[in-house]
């Protein structure tokens, strides 16, 4: 195998055969998952990333994104920022600085626009109308009410491993509010000495795990990609099921040093992933008796899950 991506849910199909043309033709890591976010924080029709996002209890869509590099271990995050078009482009961008890696709201603002990073009103009026109907409603919603953050892990082989993620975060969440999307070792990781993984789900119950981390930390003592997803969901399910008597969606997808992939998840989740041998294919992993099981879908067969 010479490379090697994954990204996660439906919405990510087009740009996970962008990340693969880029890989083929000998692109990084890191340019094919930010090209691949890129698509999807640049499509209307996916309403919980970027362009038409879901906006936060105020009507404001503010984005959170992180991403890492495996060799050097950096990472970049920006949380509640507004009015940019790409926040994982900018996230990338503070990864190369040695402090002040993680910016929030006016200060990422401030860091783009400084950085002349293009600016964009990602609220649409259809993304307005869904506020206006649920706000409306004022009930407790939860993660996966169309809030599903994009996430994609990509290896090139004798290069590097990186990870990232982009999202608009819980829809109607309270101004301020973070999820794991942009918390280093919650929704993302990358170690090119471990592996690297991307999370989606209710960010609170990712963080209480340190779920990227932990995942990359199995596979590190020994587990496979497969073996670490579906233990690392399944033991934070269960310890939080235990603990505090429920759990949220929680889903990931992870990748080893060498290129093979795994997905671990506590409700039906839908992933892309493709290498040098296998175009870019969709699978559905679903939790069966504790353990993740994974199948290969078609489109056509997964409709309601984005
Ligand atoms: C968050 N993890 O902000 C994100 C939302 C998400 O599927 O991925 N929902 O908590």
């Amino acid at each position: 195998m010479k490379w090697s991506v994954i990204s996660t849910w439906k919405m990510s199909f087009e740009g996970n055969r962008l990340a693969s043309e880029i890989l083929q033709n000998q692109g990084s890591a890191e340019d094919a998952v930010l090209q691949g976010i890129g698509m999807v924080e640049d499509d209307p029709s996916f309403h919980s990333v970027g362009y038409s996002g879901l906006p936060d209890i105020d009507g404001r869509v503010l984005m959170d994104a992180g991403f890492m590099h495996g060799r050097t271990l950096s990472f970049g995050a920006v949380g509640a920022l507004e009015g940019f078009r790409s926040p994982v482009q900018v996230a990338h961008k503070l990864a190369e600085r040695p402090v002040n890696n993680f910016l929030v709201g006016e200060g990422a603002a401030r860091y783009a626009r400084e950085h002349r990073f293009e600016e964009r009103d990602n609220l649409t009026p259809d993304s307005y109308q869904r506020y206006l109907e649920e706000y409306r409603k004022r009930k407790p919603l939860s993660a996966y009410k169309g809030h599903d953050t994009v996430g994609f892990v990509a290896l090139v082989i004798h290069g590097d491993l990186v990870s990232a993620t982009s999202t608009s975060g819980l829809f109607l969440k309270d101004r301020g509010r973070l999820g794991d999307s942009p918390m280093v070792g919650c929704g993302f990781y990358a170690d090119n000495e471990a592996g690297a993984a991307a999370a989606t789900g209710l960010g609170e119950d990712i963080a209480k795990g340190v779920l990227c981390f932990r995942v990359c930390e199995l596979m590190k003592n020994g587990y496979s990609a497969q073996e670490a997803a579906s233990q690392a969901v399944s033991d934070l399910t269960r310890s939080l099921i235990r603990r505090r008597g429920h759990c949220d969606s929680i889903s990931l997808i992870c990748m080893d040093k060498v290129g093979n992939i795994g997905a671990g998840t506590n409700i039906p989740f839908v992933f892309v992933c493709a290498d040098d041998t296998h175009p870019a294919q969709l699978y559905l992993a679903q939790e069966k008796d504790g353990d993740t099981v994974i199948t290969p879908v078609l489109a056509s067969e997964i409709t309601g899950i984005d």
